[in-house]
């Protein structure tokens, strides 16, 4: 929608204070057809403007998106280092390319990029990531541990630990793990996690941790294709949740976790991981880019690998791929 058509409809809207404005006012002052007007608000609801639309009476706003902001996410921040270094943008193809530079440019371990919108957002595999404005978490983490880099992996499920127990504790909901990465509720994707490497063969010079968290996401705001896998945090608990919060939680447990991790291993890590992964146990199919394997889920290694045992017996250690149950 162009900038001015905007300002105009969300003026009005703002004038009605909430009351209904019918569908041909809005086109007569926009100066617009009605199907025209129809997409202004279907643009308005995918930027996460709650509209109400009533026959006869036509459309009233019924909550506008709550904003991000690096004050909101400082004002409340627990931790030492992770999130202490904000870079901040409303909106951004991806906080994973912004990261990438960031890190080469040799930011600090535990600068946090947040987006409000994300124009390409990325998940594995150069798959999308749905993003829009206003509803999610987008944001990418930068880590600088001493670690080889066939150990990163474990940094991808520490990191859904630490969403899965902030999730927890700032909703009360209790979400599923899905190896590797996906966190789930009732058994729709609620987060995406991507891990991203800057290393040489022996020696990580960072890692960068994606995430991506539908928090206030209504159903409808998801396009067609991922409506029926894909819910947010808001649609489950059946109110909105406050992002900034959320995002302070992360990197309070995700700082937690790291240094546990660093002092102790991935043990203590395994563990917790455990405790919230759904798949383990279960007959699943495993799709690798190798081929598609299916058979039991035996647990993971201490890599953070996932451990298949096929119809005939046979051990195989899957590092990536989709699972499903
Ligand atoms: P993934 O490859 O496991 O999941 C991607 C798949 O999930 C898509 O193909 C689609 O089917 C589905 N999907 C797309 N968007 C959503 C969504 N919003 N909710 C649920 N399902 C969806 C997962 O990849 C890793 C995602 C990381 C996203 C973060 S956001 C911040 C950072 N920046 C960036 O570009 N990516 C990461």
């Amino acid at each position: 929608m162009q900038s001015d058509t905007r300002k105009k409809l969300l003026d009005l809207f703002s004038e009605a204070n909430g009351d209904f404005i019918s569908g041909q006012k809005i086109s007569d002052i926009l100066g617009c057809s009605r199907t025209a007007v129809w997409k202004h608000i279907e643009d308005l609801r995918k930027e996460g403007f709650e509209l109400e639309a009533v026959r006869r009476l036509g459309y009233r706003i019924v909550s506008t998106p709550d904003k991000i902001t690096e004050n909101e996410i400082r004002l409340g921040l627990k931790t030492n280092t992770l999130g202490q270094t904000i870079h901040f943008q409303e909106e951004v193809t991806s906080t994973q390319k912004i990261a990438h530079q960031l890190a080469h440019e040799g930011a600090k371990e535990g600068t946090l990029v947040v987006a409000e919108l994300q124009t390409a957002g990325r998940g594995r595999m150069d798959r999308t990531w749905f993003s829009p404005k206003g509803t999610g978490v987008w944001m990418s983490l930068i880590l600088r541990p001493p670690i080889p880099p066939q150990k990163t992996p474990q940094l991808t499920l520490l990191s859904a630990v630490a969403i899965a127990q902030a999730i927890q504790e700032v909703t009360g909901l209790v979400p599923d793990i899905k190896w590797p990465n996906d966190i789930l509720m009732n058994g729709k994707k609620c987060v995406g996690i991507l891990t991203e490497l800057q290393a040489d063969p022996d020696r990580v010079h960072s890692v960068i941790i994606g995430m991506g968290l539908n928090v206030n996401h209504e159903r409808e705001q998801f396009p067609e294709e991922i409506r029926d896998i894909a819910t947010s945090l808001a649609i489950e608990k059946g109110e909105k949740i406050n992002r900034a919060r959320l995002i302070q939680e992360v990197m309070l447990k995700l700082e937690t976790l790291y240094r546990q991790y660093l002092q102790h291993g991935f043990m203590p890590i395994k563990l917790l991981w455990e405790g919230y992964a759904i798949s383990i146990g279960k007959e699943i199919t495993a799709r690798t880019l190798n081929g598609t394997i299916r058979g039991w889920a035996r647990g993971i290694t201490e890599e953070g690998v996932l451990i298949l045992e096929d119809h005939d017996g046979a051990i195989h250690y899957i590092h990536s791929a989709d699972i499903s149950v």
